[in-house]
């Protein structure tokens, strides 16, 4: 719950790390909204997806992969010992991607412990928001370029498992939902139980 200092909201509330969604759960499917006025609700959901992703650990994050249908992206790339590198990415775009192309084996949160190769473009351009609302523009190469490719995707309904062949994909989505259910019947969970 927000309260109003001298006319800037603040929260309280402590960050959280909030529960990753996985396959096949139809949320990574939705084509989530934009944002379009970043406030302190938007850096709140920042804050809490860049915890949660630390705490993952992953490099990237897409506010979907924590049941939030908006367009917000925590990215990053320091390795472990480096210090910190958090970019905050609201409303991202991709307004140019290179001929040329790259492949990575990726992995998601969202799947775990698959990983996979994927072919993507090896550059791209991406304008976006920052967590002040400020326009801006970052151009990628690398593993950069591959995990905001990735995370856009994600904003649009797209795993990286729907770039892989229909066979490897069916496969991937079969042992998930195998898994699922197996879920069910030793828990009882059922799915209004979130
Ligand atoms: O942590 C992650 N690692 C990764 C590795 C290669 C390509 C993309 C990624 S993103 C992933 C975290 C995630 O699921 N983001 O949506
Ligand atoms: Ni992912």
């Amino acid at each position: 719950m927000p309260i109003d200092r001298g006319g800037r909201l603040t929260y309280l509330t402590a960050m959280a790390i909030l529960d990753i969604i996985t396959l096949p759960d139809p949320r990574l499917k939705l084509v989530s909204e934009p944002v379009e006025r970043v406030d302190d609700a938007v850096r709140k959901i920042l804050d809490d997806m860049l915890e949660t992703m630390y705490d993952a650990p992953g490099i990237g994050l897409a506010a979907i992969q924590v049941g939030i249908p908006k367009r917000i992206v925590t990215i990053d790339l320091s390795r472990e010992g480096e210090p910190k590198a958090p970019m905050f990415l609201v409303d991202p775009k991709v307004v140019w991607t290179s001929e040329e192309t790259n492949t990575y084996q990726e992995g998601c949160l969202s799947v775990p412990e698959h990983y996979d190769d994927v072919e993507r473009p090896a550059r791209c351009r991406v304008e976006y928001l920052d967590r002040d609302g400020k326009a801006q523009v970052v151009e990628a190469d690398g593993l950069l370029a591959t995990c905001l490719q990735h995370e856009i995707d994600h904003l649009n309904g797209v795993v990286f498992i729907d770039h892989l062949s229909r066979l490897k994909r069916e496969r991937v989505t079969k042992k998930f939902s195998k898994q699922a259910k197996l879920r069910v019947r030793s828990t009882g969970w059922r799915p209004s139980m979130g």
